[in-house]
């Protein structure tokens, strides 16, 4: 975290701490303004640039009286020598014409492998019907048809279920809902264990149709039991916690006046916070997110940095100076964003697999993913936390230090004399266009928060920029919202039971039950199986 006076703007091209120097070619330049505002849709009809060819046609008017034959079957058109050539000639461009309209359409028809019985699993050439999607049947080899079935949406966690034949999501109707489907569907989205509450609360979305449970259906699977109905006579819709997250022990006490500028955390303001340790020093932050789940940058895990052997997580700890070898927690499996470009740090995310699950306190809590249609403003007031430096090239602070950052536009932060273009969409920047607060080396990795809807939901994790803040180089943090359907199928994936072949390996032991109960539901997911650490 640094807290320094601005410069003046430079003069010269930016350069890149994190991410080295980026050709201007990497990043086709951007308009001024952001980029989807104000797109029209459908594309406007403009008239074609060249002359369009008309084929000329002879109308039975145009031909004299006196040369008038009798009606040949094909037609009156063809009747002398020079006049038959000429139709044969276009009756034969035209069926050629055909020919080949055909073929491209043919062509077309067979590129989509899977237009006669639906939809494609991923790229894998498997197709499965439209029926097979969200229907709690695993039938694509990496689950494809399973993978977004049930979202909890805005900053009230409206349990909205997809359903395939629609192509749109809906708020499932608490008639007739029960807290063990709640169960279920948190289960689905990843939380092993995890239920925190399920109540119904008033549809201020405007919603006409929804997805109603069928109690009496024999069926045990959640997605079979639903149905739709134009009607909910509770009026009222499913909203769901799968973890209570983003709270603090004394939410909204004094906290703004102490962080402002950066300065010392006080114990179990960042419950969410860890810091990430290699060899005893810490390295990098990172975020809790569920008891066995901790969110940090993919630059921090580079190889060899990737096996897992090599970090322990501190938790609920203020001072480095207080973080002994025994009270961290040994990482059972480091998982790199797998689009991550070292060189551009795109998708700078990476996930931590603890061997043993954290113990909640009141200095140990996690913080909430962000939920699809938060809505945040585009300036939003966001913290960020960590020990890192706080100076450009100081040493990390003892200390866990804290300080407010605004989100800065995407068309802002890419303005040329900011970072020119080299803020991807998987990217978001927060904090002074003057300089002054920043995170900084040892940051990389830990939280960007925001306070909406009394919730604390994770925004951003740090991730590059240019020095510490200087002017016109604020922080580049990942933006989580983007990451957050990875996030929960990689927690989805890693809690299903290893495949047969794998046990096949193993001594078998008949006694000891070899599925979970997730497995009874999905079998293993095999495009999506790590790799073990070397
Ligand atoms: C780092 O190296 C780092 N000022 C983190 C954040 C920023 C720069 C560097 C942003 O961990």
């Amino acid at each position: 975290m640094a807290l320094s006076s601005g410069s003046p703007p430079p003069s010269v091209g930016p350069y890149y701490e994190n991410g080295g120097y980026q050709p201007d070619s990497l990043y086709p330049p951007r308009p001024a303004v952001a980029p989807t505002a104000f797109s029209v849709y459908p594309a406007p009809y403009y008239p074609p640039a060249v002359p369009q060819y008309t084929p000329r046609v002879p109308t039975s008017a145009s031909t004299p009286a006196s040369l008038v034959q009798p009606k040949s079957p094909s037609g009156t058109l063809c009747t002398s020598r020079t006049r038959k050539a000429l139709c044969i000639a276009f009756a034969l461009g035209t069926v050629l014409v055909g020919a080949v309209v055909a073929a491209v359409l043919l062509w077309k028809f067979m590129d989509n492998k899977c237009s006669v019985s639906g939809m494609e699993c991923g790229s894998s050439g498997t197709c499965v019907t439209a029926s097979q999607w969200c229907d709690g049947v695993l039938n694509c080899p990496s689950g494809e048809d399973e993978n977004r079935c049930v979202r909890l949406y805005g900053p009230n966690f409206i349990l909205q279920v997809y359903s395939s034949q629609r192509k749109s999501w809906h708020p499932v109707c608490q008639d007739d809902w029960s807290e063990s489907y709640g169960r279920a569907a948190c289960q689905d989205m990843g939380y092993r264990n995890s239920f925190y509450t399920s109540q119904g609360t008033a549809d201020d979305s405007g919603a006409t149709s929804f997805m109603k449970i069928n109690r009496s259906a024999d069926d045990t699977d959640l997605y079979k039991k639903l149905y739709h109905s134009d009607v909910c006579s509770s009026k009222t819709v499913v909203s769901l916690r799968c973890i209570e997250c983003g709270v603090t022990a004394k939410m909204g006490l004094s906290r703004q006046s102490r962080i402002v500028g950066g300065t010392n955390a006080a114990s179990g303001d960042w419950p969410w916070q860890v810091s990430l340790h290699v060899q005893g020093t810490h390295v990098c932050g990172g975020s809790i997110i569920t008891p066995d789940w901790i969110v940090t940058a993919a630059h921090c895990v580079e190889e060899p940095l990737n096996n897992p052997r090599y970090w322990t997580a501190f938790a609920g700890i203020l001072r480095q100076s207080f973080m002994f070898y025994g009270s961290g927690y040994r990482v059972e499996k480091v998982i790199s964003h797998p689009n991550y470009d070292s060189n551009t740090k795109n998708n700078d995310i990476a996930l931590m697999k603890l061997q043993a699950p954290l113990t909640f306190t009141d200095k140990v809590k996690p913080v909430c993913l962000p939920n699809p249609g938060l809505m945040l403003e585009p300036t939003q007031p966001c913290w960020i936390s960590g020990w890192g430096a706080t100076y450009e090239k100081g040493k990390t602070s003892d200390v866990l230090n804290a300080a407010m950052v605004p989100l800065i536009e995407p068309w802002r932060c890419n303005n040329r004399y900011v970072y020119n273009n080299l803020v991807t969409p998987a990217m978001i920047c927060a904090g002074y266009l003057q300089g002054a607060v920043d995170s900084c080396q040892g940051d990389s990795g830990g939280p960007l928060v925001t306070l909406k809807s009394s919730i604390w939901w994770l925004i951003g994790d740090t991730s590059w920029g240019s020095g510490c803040a200087k002017a016109y180089r604020p922080g580049v943090y990942g933006n989580v919202t983007v990451f957050t359907d990875w996030i929960y199928r990689q927690m989805r994936v890693t809690f299903l039971p290893p495949p047969d072949w794998v046990l096949s390996l193993a001594v078998p032991k008949p006694d000891v039950p070899r599925r979970g109960p997730a497995a009874a539901r999905w079998p293993t997911a095999v495009g999506e199986v790590q790799a073990p650490p070397p």
